[in-house]
């Protein structure tokens, strides 16, 4: 299992932590959002997802990855 902590902008809120957890859930990844440090921790499994599917799934909820 890898592990991976992502520089993410505009999440300000819990809806903001459950948008981006929950559909990073959806896709079988164990995210953990961190507001203050604006981070995003993203446990994978390299053989199956990609870093770059993960920052996509989080633009996808409408977040600027930035890192
Ligand atoms: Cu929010």
């Amino acid at each position: 299992m890898e592990q991976v902590t992502i520089k993410v902008e505009g999440m300000s809120c819990m809806h903001c932590v459950n948008s981006i957890e929950g559909a990073l859930k959806e896709r079988n990844l164990k995210g953990s959002v961190d507001l203050q440090a604006g981070t995003v921790t993203v446990q994978y499994a390299a053989d199956k997802t990609s870093l770059a599917q993960i920052k996509e799934i989080i633009e996808e909820q409408g977040y600027d990855v930035v890192a």
